[in-house]
């Protein structure tokens, strides 16, 4: 391992294992006294290329969530705890069962940009090699399938031609359908930081909705919902009409140019309708377009508001056309940069975890690329074309066809689309495994055997990010209770299904050297050479393997990593014919059309501080602060159309199902859209989980779902009442309510909103709650309108508290998440007395997660000592000093008060 002495304990380097920034991290073990587990202190690796020592907010409090509280500790069959031995046993019976009856495609692993690289390889050469079929998908799928459709489209290959530096370097930034700010901080912090010393360099966002990214905007476009691909093709024809073209590299580099230019003027060629699907004034749209014409270094970044539509794979060629056209492509600050979502969806789409990919970047399809794997696994039984990606996955198995599965480090009933569904299919198929290290998850409910596996910071591999850079994943702790590496589960079951031969392995680091072998396959055949070459890592000594730093890929043999490698500027595509391709993308709006039933558009993403479906990130309380409730953003003038207000419960509906939450009434989101977060399940929340609305479309070309574009109906959900409840565990929620849980420290507080009167929401939720004898209590009943407030107190300690009331939106209650940390103090206690905070601890919502500081004390900062900047709010309250992810929010805060005083 890569110690570094300092302080007392050692600094162990690893990587985040959040998003695909991959950010270098150190982490420092404090051994707790006798009995309590131990504290993990994270901090930014300053040596490594991707951060050079930055973190976001989700990185810093990393240490937060290595906690034993939650985990899945034991295998489990049916519920019941077992030994490694017949779990395994088992898993490999009920597959190699099932293959014999029903051959190799009743079966299939549904894996995730989670996983190790080494874990994701295992997993690929046992289904593809091995069990002999290609039903081996990922949630990359619904992340990254189009990017990957687009890249091999036009390049050949699926390759990011760029890396970080372009960032800084580049004169004009162009942010399609990403939200930076929040979804890739350091990225952003990197960016603001470059256009901070070089004000000349320009910033575009273009994103429906105007978000924290849109605060470093030098202009800013908020296209019509699914339209990239327009917007796009009129750039295409600007660029030709502006004579800003580079007729050189499309002549020696490129194929199908005309017929991409000739769709892209059909396109455009009326331009009142063209004005009117973009939902852009002429004028913001020719600004953009003038902007690129005029600057060389143009790097475009998108993520999933390109990715995630029905035509995703066509938005990414559109994009790239452009960079082809004009040349601008492997050079430094310029080119299309698609960044990856998850911490190792890039490493995955290298060992070959998609359906439709064969292995370490080899296709389906090509005779040659088969015989060599078939050799070099020495496999009998290679998968002979491409399996069922990702929905199609999921509604075999709703059919029958598919009987046996086995999901790792993904929770597809609460990510994938259509979910009611999703979890109908698992609760019918006859055998379901389920990998993961949290116990109870939206999918663990549904398997019939549970595998425990290690968490981020006690297993060991490597991940690769968007700048394909690999880099270690370090063991930070032991393993809790029985948790084993996914590569280690997978190996043990090959070896009971009769594979031992090829499933030997001592130890992570040789399964790391076999698959940078593997790379090497071929590269010196016509029929199959390609970019991705990790063979100079193949012969590296174990003791290298753990201290290997991080490295860019290629890396072939006999070369040294070249860092800040770029591809593509002197063409050496990988198509047949090697020259890169334009692709004629034909715009077409989204799959499904809003109606008089469903006449709005429902988008879905990220938060700051959360992280998918909150199996991590929702056992931090610092993280949880930030948006302790699930909502949906509502422009103010559908509020009104929609009979809804600020804080009322609203429901939405589309042919897939529905979900609830609260409104939260902005401009942020234009009329006709709504937009919810996606990181609510049905383990948090009664009725918050987005994928219950989302219908399942999908790009033909990638198979990727169409998660930004749901047309929905939007009704309130009339209450009559409203409870907190603050407990020290998670409780049952009475049947018929709406809730929403945010952990705290030391326990929860829940939000509950109920059709009932106060009374008997209040008697419900009494009896649900523990009973005990105490030493003190504090109450109070209105018997007119069933109001009522309860708290119980044991030797100073908050044990549980409950308010009831009409409605609880009308006051602020951002107080009580403190009060079960520590004891209590006669200022809470007179809070909780009166039912309202005492000036001295009202710090309103969280805005600062580093430092913890909340909204009403920055305000008051600000008017109070006449603030007229965010350095000025950052020095005066600490906010904003940790990580920075706050610092836009910052900034809107301080434009509200000074509006408020104007
Ligand atoms: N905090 C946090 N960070 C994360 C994650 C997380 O869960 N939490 N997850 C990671 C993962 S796996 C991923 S994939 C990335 C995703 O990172 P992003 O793609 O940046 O995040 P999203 O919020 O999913 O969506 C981006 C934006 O697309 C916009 N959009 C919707 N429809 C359209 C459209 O038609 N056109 C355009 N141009 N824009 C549109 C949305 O309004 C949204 O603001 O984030 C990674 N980072
Ligand atoms: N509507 C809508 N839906 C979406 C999206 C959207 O924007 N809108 N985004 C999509 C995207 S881009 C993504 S990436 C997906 C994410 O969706 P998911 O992959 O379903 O979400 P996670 O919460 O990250 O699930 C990871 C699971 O793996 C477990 N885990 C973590 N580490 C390990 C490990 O090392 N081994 C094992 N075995 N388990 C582990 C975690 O506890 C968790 O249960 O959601 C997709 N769904
Ligand atoms: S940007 Fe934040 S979440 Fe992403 S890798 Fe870096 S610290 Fe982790
Ligand atoms: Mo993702």
């Amino acid at each position: 391992m890569a110690i570094i002495q300092s302080d007392n304990q050692p600094w162990i380097k690893s990587t985040c294992a959040y998003c695909g920034v991959g950010c270098g991290i150190e982490a420092q073990v404090t051994q707790g006294p006798e009995g309590e587990s131990a504290t993990v202190a994270v901090r930014g690796d300053e040596s490594h290329p991707a951060n050079y020592g930055r973190l976001c907010s989700k990185g810093l409090a990393l240490g937060e969530t290595v906690v034993d509280q939650g985990r899945l500790t034991q295998p489990q069959i049916h519920g019941q705890d077992s030994a490694w031995q017949p779990a395994l046993q088992m898993v490999a019976d009920k597959f190699s069962h099932t293959i014999a009856e029903h051959g190799p495609d009743s079966v299939a692993f549904y894996v995730s940009g989670q996983l190790l690289t080494e874990d994701y390889y295992i997993a690929n050469k046992l289904m593809k090699g091995f069990i002999g079929s290609g039903n081996i998908d990922t949630n990359s799928r619904l992340c990254m399938s189009s990017s990957v459709a687009g890249h091999k489209r036009a390049f050949g290959t699926d390759t990011v031609p760029n890396t970080y530096t372009d960032l800084e370097q580049s004169d004009l930034v162009v942010l399609v359908g990403s939200n930076l700010a929040w979804c890739h901080p350091v990225l952003f912090q990197r960016l603001k930081a470059a256009k901070a010393a070089r004000p000349e360099m320009r910033v575009v966002v273009i994103d429906p909705r105007d978000t924290e990214t849109t605060s470093i905007a030098d202009l800013y476009l908020p296209i019509k919902p699914g339209a990239d691909v327009l917007l796009y093709n009129g750039l295409l024809d600007y660029l030709a009409r502006a004579e800003k073209l580079d007729d050189s590299y499309i002549e020696q580099h490129t194929e199908n140019f005309t017929h991409a230019l000739n769709q892209a003027q059909f396109d455009c060629a009326d331009r009142e309708s063209f004005y009117a699907k973009l939902g852009l004034p002429s004028s913001l749209v020719t600004t953009f377009y003038r902007w690129v014409a005029e600057t060389d270094k143009t790097l475009t970044v998108y993520s999933q508001g390109v990715n995630q539509s029905s035509a995703g794979a066509d938005k990414v060629n559109a994009i790239i056309n452009t960079h082809l056209a004009t040349g601008r492509i492997g050079r430094l600050g310029c080119g299309p940069f698609s960044v990856t979502g998850q911490p190792n969806a890039m490493g995955g789409r290298e060992v070959g975890g998609l359906a439709n990919m064969l292995a370490a970047h080899l296709e389906f399809g090509n005779q040659r690329a088969s015989e060599l794997i078939k050799t070099f696994w020495d496999s009998a039984n290679l998968a002979t074309g491409p399996g069922l990606k990702a929905v199609e996955m999921f509604d075999a198995i709703a059919d029958g066809k598919i009987k046996a599965v086995w999901v790792m480090a993904t929770n597809p009933a609460a990510s994938l689309p259509n979910r009611d569904k999703v979890k109908q299919a698992l609760a019918n198929c006859d055998f379901v495994v389920v990998s993961d290290c949290i116990a109870d998850t939206d999918t663990t409910q549904f398997a019939h055997v549970l595998l425990p596996a290690q968490g981020w910071a006690e297993k060991s591999g490597t991940v690769t990010n968007s700048e394909r850079r690999i880099s270690r994943q370090r063991q930070i702790v032991p393993a809790l209770g029985e948790a084993k590496p996914d590569w280690w589960i997978m190996s043990e079951v090959a070896k009971l299904m009769g594979f031992g031969a090829q499933f030997d392995y001592p130890s992570e680091a040789d399964v790391f050297k076999e698959y940078a072998a593997m790379t090497a396959l071929g590269q010196e055949e016509e029929s199959c050479k390609r970019d991705l070459d990790i063979s100079g890592l193949a012969d590296i000594t174990t003791e290298q393997y753990h201290s290997l730093a991080p490295v860019q890929w290629p890396v072939a043999q006999g070369s040294q990593p070249l860092d800040d490698q770029r591809f593509f500027a002197e063409g050496g595509f990988y198509t047949a014919s090697r020259k890169g391709q334009f692709v004629s993308t034909a715009y077409r709006p989204p799959q499904t059309a809003t109606n008089a039933k469903y006449p709005l558009i429902l988008n879905s993403g990220r938060l700051r501080d959360q992280w998918h479906t909150m199996t991590r990130t929702g056992l931090s309380a610092r993280l949880n602060a930030h948006k302790p409730e699930p909502f949906i953003n509502i422009n103010p003038l559908d509020a009104q159309a929609y009979g809804t207000t600020e804080g009322a419960i609203v429901k939405v509906t589309s042919l897939a199902g529905s979900a609830m939450a609260r409104a939260r009434i902005t401009t942020e989101v234009q009329p006709g859209q709504l937009f919810m977060p996606i990181h609510w399940t049905g383990t948090h929340s009664s009725h918050s989980c987005v994928s219950s609305v989302v219908t399942p479309e999908y790009d033909p070309v990638s198979g990727q779902p169409e998660s930004k574009f749901t047309p929905v109906a939007l009704s309130p959900w009339p209450v009559s009442s409203e409870a907190l409840v603050l407990s020290r565990s998670p409780i049952a929620m009475p049947e018929d309510s709406y809730w929403a849980r945010q952990t705290i420290e030391q326990g929860f507080l829940y939000f509950v909103a109920s059709q009932q009167p106060p009374a008997e929401l209040a008697a419900s939720l009494s009896n649900t709650l523990p009973q005990q004898e105490l030493t003190s209590n504090l109450g109070f009943t209105n018997s007119a309108t069933g109001a009522m407030r309860r708290a119980r107190i044991q030797q100073g300690q908050l044990i549980d508290c409950l308010i009831v009331a009409q409605s609880t939106q009308k006051q602020d209650y951002d107080w009580l998440a403190v009060l079960l940390a520590d004891r209590l103090n006669s200022t809470a206690e007179r809070s909780l007395l009166a039912g309202k905070p005492d000036a001295s601890i009202a710090q309103g919502k969280l805005i600062c997660a580093c430092k913890k500081v909340g909204e009403k004390t920055i305000k008051k900062a600000i008017t109070s000592q006449n603030l007229e900047s965010v350095e000025d709010i950052c020095s005066a309250t600490q906010a904003g000093t940790g990580c920075g992810s706050c610092l836009p929010e910052l900034g809107d805060i301080l434009e509200q008060c000074q509006t408020i005083d104007a």
